[in-house]
């Protein structure tokens, strides 16, 4: 029996990694943002990966707010939740509370139910390119990142790759820091508001073939961080996947 346990893991886990060494679009960061996106992108039968660095899916959602596993959402968001089948009250004014845990649970498991492949454990450490595009991801174990090993990675080849990686904002630096395509500003001290309206406006193309979303495009543009309110994720992995739906019909 053991053997066809390491046989059942090893042949489904490798076709279906075989199966993604060329998509539509790579995904890097499995946080709200990146999951809305791969939803909306499978939604509409748009071939994606997500690749995730953690052992968890989810990012910053799980934590809520210093650990108080409470996320606050618009009113502007609701039809979002209601599509992803998840609970909110209302607080105040505009303003809802849902719990983290269920958020993150429905928008993973609506996500994968919808086609997206989340691979976890593998982190983006660079780009591939092609004259002056980017047109897939270089990948490694997480652990063979964390241990230092000299181990050289694999590609994955995307017509579009998405920079959700949060604070970090991560290929977009590899791209600055390698290409000098693209020029990161990082992100500005707390200011909700503010946060959340530049977040859609930043949610764009950075250069040919990189769409920054999620709080890796607030990063990218030197605008506000927010904490834990999430309805400006939402809204942003939405229209990151908006973009490449345009993109890829023409
Ligand atoms: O940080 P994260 O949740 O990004 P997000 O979707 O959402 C931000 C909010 O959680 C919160 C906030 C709300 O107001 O500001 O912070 O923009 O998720 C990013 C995910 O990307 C993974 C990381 O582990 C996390 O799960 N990640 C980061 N770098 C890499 C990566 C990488 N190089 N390769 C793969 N995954």
């Amino acid at each position: 029996m053991e053997k066809f346990i390491t046989q059942a893991i090893l042949e489904t886990y490798l076709k279906e990694f075989l199966e993604h060494t060329e998509v539509d679009v790579a995904i890097c960061g499995a946080g709200p943002s990146g999951l809305l996106c791969g939803y909306y992108l499978a939604k509409n039968k748009v071939k994606v990966v997500v690749f995730e660095r953690h052992l968890k899916i989810g990012g910053g959602m799980p934590g809520g707010g210093i650990m108080f596993n409470k996320i606050v959402f618009q009113k502007e968001v609701l039809p979002i939740l209601d599509e992803l089948g998840i609970d909110y009250n209302h607080y105040k004014d505009n303003l809802y509370v849902a719990n983290s845990i269920e958020t993150i649970s429905a928008l993973t498991y609506k996500a994968v139910k919808q086609g997206v492949k989340i691979f976890n454990l593998l982190s983006v450490e660079d780009v591939v390119i092609r004259e002056k595009k980017i047109c897939g991801v270089v990948l490694n174990w997480t652990a063979v990142e964390q241990a230092k090993l000299h181990v050289d990675p694999l590609a994955v080849l995307a017509k579009y790759v998405v920079d959700a990686t949060g604070h970090d904002c991560e290929v977009a630096k590899i791209v600055e820091k390698k290409l000098g395509w693209v020029s990161v500003k990082g992100e500005q001290s707390m200011w909700a508001e503010v946060g959340e309206d530049k977040l859609i406006e930043n949610t764009k193309e950075v250069c040919p073939g990189l769409i920054v979303c999620g709080m890796a495009a607030n990063a990218f543009f030197g605008s506000p961080r927010m904490g834990a309110i999430f309805g400006g994720m939402f809204l942003s992995g939405k229209k990151a996947a908006e973009i490449i739906i345009a993109r890829l019909a023409k």
